[in-house]
C-alpha cells in the first residue's frame, strides 16, 4: 500500500456542482445511479474514486464510455482530456447485505430485523459510487431512495421533497431528499429501515423552527429522551457561546446497533451507535448517560466546526475534531462541576494519549503522511488536538477567543480549510497564537521539569522551568513549544493564594521571578492542566499534602493526589515516597469533601489504571509487579480509612432516581465506598452490596454493586451475574455490560475470555459486543501479555482483519507498547506480532503492524 503525503496536496482538477443519486435497494444488492455535474478548476485528469463497485455503465455528456475511454485501477477511475464542463452518468451495483466492514452502505442486524445505513467518513462514499471522494470537493446532493415497503423509514440529508409508491411495484416505495448546503461526500448519509421516531422542535435564535427527530427501534424509543434534551441544550449552548445557530429545517439522529465509531455528524442526519444515543435510568449508567449527552453535543457542534467549515484534506482532521472535542468538553463542563469534567478529560488524555505519544504509534496532531486515514482517528488527533485549542483559548482569554472564532466562521464558512487558516483567523487579536502551529507538527509529550529558589533578602522567588520532548524517529529534532503554565503561590501559614501567574514557557529553559514574596510559598503549577505535558517539579511530599488541603480548585487537588500516588507506585522508576503522607491527607480531606462535592470526593480516591502507569515505564515493564503495587496501595487506602466507610455509606442513602449533578455524585461515591469497604472486609459490606443490587433505583446502583461483587468474588457473585443476564437479556447494551464486567474483572482468566467468546450472545459482527469482551479484557495486562492472552487477542485481530479492518486495526493499536515489557513477555509478544504480520491482509492492519513493530 502506498503512502499519501501532506506536502503532495493538489487541488482537484474538477469541482462537482450537483450530484443526483438514485439508490434502489433490492433483496440481495443495491443499484446506484448517479448524475454528476462537474466543472474544471485546473488542468489535469478527471479522477473518481471507487472501491468494491460493479461498474455497469458510465456516460460522459450523453455518450456512453467504453473501457478504452478511461483507466480503472487501484480504486481510481481516470478520464484524461475531459472537457471543461462534464455531466457524468454512472450506474453501479453494490452489495450492502454482505458489507461487514461497516463502511459505505451496509446492512445492520440479521434475520427479520435488519436495517441499512451509511458510514462515509473518511472514505466510505467511494464504496457507494464512483466520485471525487475527498473533503475539498463540495456539492449539492439530491438523493432518491427506493426500497421494499417493509422498510418504511427512508432518510437522507436535507429536506424531504417527495415520497410515494413506485409505479407498477405495489411493494416498493421511494423518497426524495434535497440538501441545500454544499457538502463533501463524507457527510452524505442515508437510512433504509423500520424505525420509530421521537419528535420535538427547537426555535433557533435566528427564528428558524427546526424539527428534531430521533429514530430508533420501537423497543428503544423510550430511551431517546435524554438524547433529545441534550440536543436542545447543545443547540442553545452553541448560540450563546459561539453565536452559531442551526441552518436547516430538520435535524435527525438515527440509532444503529452495528457501528464502528461512536457517532457520525452527517449533515442534518447524524447516525449514532446505539451505545452513544440510547439512555434510560434502568439500563444506562450515569457515566454512559453523561457521555451520551456529550456525544450528541459533539456531533451537533460539528455542524459548524466540520460541516460548514470542513477540512481541506484528511491531514487536517484535527481541525474539526480537536476544536469540536474542545467545544463538547466545554459544554459538558457547564453541565456538571467543571473540576470533575477536567479531571475526567485529563485522566483520559493521560491514560491513552500519553501512552500513544510515548510509543511507536506517536504521530503529530496533524500527521504528515498515512497509508490508511482510518488509522488516524486517534486520541492524539482528538484529545491532544482539543488540548491545543484549549491552550489557545486560555492564552487569548474568553473575549479575544470569541472574536477569533467569530472571525473563523465569518472568513471560512462554506470552505474546506487548514490548521493554518484556523490559527490565522484566531490571531486577529494576538498573533502570538500562530506559534502554536508547532504543537500540531511535533509528536511526543513534552516533559516540563522545574524547581524553585527563594531569596529572603530580596523577597524574591524564582521558578526555573525547562522542557524536553523525546525525539520521535522519522521526525525533525524537537523544538521548544509555547507551554502555558498556570501557577499560583500559596502562603504556607495562612494557606491562602498570594499570587496567580500564567507563565509562558517557550524556550528550553527559563527562569521566572516573583517579587515581594514575604516568605517561601508553596507553588502550585499547571493548574487546571494548562498544557498537555508531564510535570516533574521538585516537590516534597509535604508540599503536595499541603496543596491537597489548600488548593481552591478541585482539579488541582485531584492532580496532587495523582502525583502522590504516582510517586508511591513508580518507586522502582526512581521515585521514593511513602504512602503515609498521602493516606493522612486523604483521611483529613475526605469526610468534608464527601458532604460538599461527592463526585470530586469519588475522584480523589482514583488510583491510575494499570495502562496509565505503564505509559510512564519505558523498559522492563512488569505487569504483575504494577498490579501488585496498585492492589497493595488500594488495600492500604481501604484499610487506612476502614473506620470511615460505614459512616460514609450511610451518609449516601439510595434515593429515587434523579439526574442531577448531586445525585450522580452521590451514586458515584457510594460505589467507590462500597468497593473500598469490600476491600477492607468491613463487616456487613457484602450485604450492602446485595441490598444495593436488589433495591437499585437505576443501573448505576445495580451495576456498581454487581461489579464490586464480581471483582471481590463474593460467594454469590455468580447468582447475581445470572440474575443480571435474566433481567436484561433483551437489551443488547446491558448485555454488553454483562460481558465487560466479566472480561475486565481483576480475577479474569483466559478461560473466562474464551468462554465469553463462545457464548451464544457473542457476535463478531457487532463492534460493541466485540469491544465488550476484547477491549475490556485488554484492561488486564497481566492476562493480556501472556501466551494464551496474546493468542486470543491476536486471533481476534486475524479474524476481523478481512471482515472489519477498521475495528481490527484499532484493536491492534492497543498492543503498541509491547516493546517496554519485561522478558520473556516482550519476546513472546514480539513473536505473536510477527506471526500476525505473516497473515495481515488489510492495509489498515498492515500499516498499524508496521508502526507497532518499529518500536
Ligand atoms: N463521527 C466521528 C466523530 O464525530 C468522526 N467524525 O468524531
Ligand atoms: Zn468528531
Amino acid at each position: 500500500p502506498s503512502k499519501i503525503n501532506l506536502k503532495d496536496y493538489k487541488k482537484p482538477s474538477f469541482d462537482v456542482e450537483t450530484i443526483d443519486l438514485d439508490i434502489k435497494l433490492f433483496e440481495t444488492y443495491a443499484q446506484i445511479d448517479s448524475v454528476l455535474k462537474m466543472v474544471r478548476q485546473t488542468t489535469g485528469d478527471l479522477v473518481l474514486f471507487g472501491e468494491d463497485l460493479e461498474l455497469l455503465m458510465v456516460k460522459m455528456n450523453g455518450s456512453q464510455l467504453g473501457t478504452e475511454d478511461y483507466q480503472q485501477q487501484a480504486g481510481k477511475l481516470t478520464i484524461s482530456d475531459a472537457p471543461n464542463e462534464v455531466t457524468l452518468e454512472i450506474q453501479v451495483r453494490i452489495c450492502p447485505q454482505t458489507n461487514t466492514a461497516l463502511e459505505g452502505f451496509y446492512m445492520a442486524g440479521s434475520g427479520d430485523d435488519t436495517m441499512f445505513v451509511t458510514q462515509c467518513e473518511p472514505e466510505g462514499f467511494r464504496k457507494i459510487t464512483f466520485y471525487p471522494d475527498r473533503p475539498d470537493v463540495l456539492a449539492i446532493f439530491t438523493t432518491r431512495l427506493e426500497a421494499d415497503k417493509r422498510y418504511p423509514t427512508l432518510l437522507a440529508n436535507g429536506n424531504l421533497v417527495e415520497a410515494g409508491e413506485v409505479t407498477d411495484e405495489p411493494n416498493r416505495h421511494y423518497a426524495i431528499w434535497h440538501d441545500p448546503t454544499n457538502k463533501p461526500s463524507y457527510l452524505f448519509a442515508c437510512v433504509v429501515a423500520d424505525l420509530d421516531v421521537l419528535t420535538d422542535s427547537y426555535k433557533t435564535s435566528e427564528g428558524r423552527n427546526v424539527l428534531l427527530e430521533i429514530y430508533a427501534k420501537s423497543a428503544d424509543i423510550d430511551k431517546c429522551d435524554v438524547g433529545m434534551q441534550a440536543l436542545k441544550d447543545a443547540m442553545k449552548w452553541d448560540e450563546v457561546n459561539y453565536g452559531r445557530a442551526y441552518d436547516l429545517d430538520r435535524y435527525m439522529i438515527v440509532a444503529v446497533s452495528q457501528f464502528n465509531m461512536g457517532a457520525m455528524e452527517n449533515k442534518g442526519l447524524n447516525i449514532f451507535n446505539t451505545a452513544c444515543v440510547l439512555s434510560s435510568p434502568e439500563t444506562t449508567t450515569d457515566a454512559r448517560s453523561f457521555s451520551v449527552k456529550a456525544i450528541i453535543a459533539h456531533e451537533y457542534f460539528h455542524n459548524w466546526t466540520g460541516n460548514r467549515i470542513t477540512c481541506r484534506d484528511w491531514f487536517q482532521l484535527c481541525l474539526k475534531e480537536g476544536f469540536t472535542v474542545y467545544r463538547d468538553q466545554s459544554f459538558s463542563a457547564d453541565q456538571q462541576s467543571s473540576a470533575v469534567q477536567r479531571i475526567d478529560d485529563v485522566a483520559t488524555l493521560r491514560a491513552h494519549q500519553f501512552s500513544e505519544d510515548a510509543g511507536p504509534l506517536a504521530h503529530p496532531v496533524r500527521p504528515e503522511s498515512f497509508v490508511e486515514i482510518n488509522n488516524f482517528y486517534t486520541t492524539t488527533v482528538y484529545e491532544k488536538g482539543a488540548e491545543i485549542v484549549r491552550m489557545i483559548a486560555n492564552t487569548l482569554g474568553q473575549e479575544d477567543f470569541r472574536k477569533g472564532t467569530d472571525e473563523y466562521f465569518r472568513r471560512y464558512d462554506g470552505q474546506a480549510v487548514t490548521v493554518e487558516d484556523f490559527l490565522s483567523a484566531l490571531s486577529i487579536t494576538d498573533n502570538k497564537i500562530e506559534d502554536f502551529i508547532d504543537w500540531y507538527r511535533q509528536p511526543g509529550t513534552p516533559v516540563v521539569s522545574g524547581h524553585q529558589n527563594y531569596d529572603s533578602a530580596t523577597q524574591t522567588l524564582t521558578i526555573t522551568l525547562s522542557q524536553q520532548t523525546r525525539h520521535v524517529s522519522g521526525f525533525d529534532a524537537p523544538k521548544p513549544l509555547p507551554i502555558p503554565v498556570a501557577t499560583a503561590l500559596f502562603d504556607k501559614d495562612s494557606g491562602n493564594i498570594i499570587a496567580e501567574r500564567m507563565l509562558l514557557l517557550d524556550q528550553a529553559t527559563q527562569t521566572f521571578a516573583c517579587e515581594d514574596v514575604a516568605s517561601e510559598p508553596v507553588v502550585s503549577l499547571l493548574r487546571d492542566f494548562s498544557a498537555p505535558v508531564q510535570l516533574n517539579y521538585d516537590y516534597q511530599d509535604e508540599d503536595l499534602a499541603f496543596l491537597l488541603t489548600h488548593e481552591t480548585n478541585g482539579f488541582n487537588r485531584w492532580q496532587v493526589t495523582q502525583m502522590l500516588v504516582n510517586r508511591i507506585l513508580l518507586q522502582g522508576q526512581g521515585s521514593k515516597s511513602s504512602p503515609d503522607v498521602y493516606l493522612q491527607a486523604l483521611a483529613q480531606t475526605l469526610p468534608r469533601l464527601a458532604a460538599d462535592d461527592a463526585m470530586l470526593a469519588a475522584r480523589l480516591l482514583d488510583i491510575p489504571s494499570a495502562q496509565e502507569l505503564a505509559s510512564a515505564i519505558n523498559k522492563n515493564y512488569d505487569p504483575e509487579l504494577i498490579k501488585a503495587q496498585r492492589e497493595a496501595l488500594y488495600q492500604q487506602v481501604a484499610e487506612a480509612l476502614k473506620d470511615q466507610w460505614a459512616g460514609l455509606y450511610e451518609q449516601l442513602p439510595m434515593q429515587s432516581y434523579e439526574d442531577s449533578a448531586d445525585a450522580r455524585g452521590t451514586r458515584a461515591l457510594r460505589n467507590v465506598v462500597l468497593d473500598m469497604a469490600l476491600t477492607a472486609n468491613v463487616n456487613g459490606a457484602v450485604e450492602w452490596a446485595e441490598q444495593q443490587y436488589n433495591n437499585a433505583s437505576c443501573m448505576t446502583e445495580r451495576f456498581g454493586a454487581l461489579k464490586a461483587m464480581v471483582n471481590h468474588q463474593v460467594t454469590n457473585a455468580d447468582e447475581y451475574l445470572a440474575d443480571f443476564y435474566e433481567r436484561f437479556q433483551e437489551n443488547d447494551l446491558v448485555i454488553d455490560l454483562w460481558f465487560s464486567v466479566q472480561a475486565s474483572a481483576d480475577t479474569v482468566s483466559t478461560d473466562v475470555i474464551q468462554s465469553l467468546l463462545e457464548h451464544q450472545d457473542f457476535d463478531w459482527n457487532t463492534p460493541n459486543r466485540v469491544r465488550s469482551v476484547i477491549s475490556a479484557f485488554s484492561s488486564q495486562p497481566t492476562v493480556l501479555w501472556t501466551q494464551e492472552g496474546l493468542e486470543i487477542y491476536t486471533g481476534v485481530i486475524k479474524k476481523l482483519d478481512d471482515a472489519n479492518p477498521v475495528l481490527a486495526s484499532r484493536l491492534l493499536q492497543t498492543l503498541a507498547r509491547w516493546n517496554t515489557l519485561v522478558e520473556p513477555r516482550r519476546q513472546m509478544a514480539h513473536n505473536k506480532l510477527l506471526d500476525l504480520q505473516k497473515h495481515a491482509a488489510s492495509k489498515h492492519v498492515i500499516e498499524s503492524l508496521e508502526s507497532v513493530l518499529k518500536a
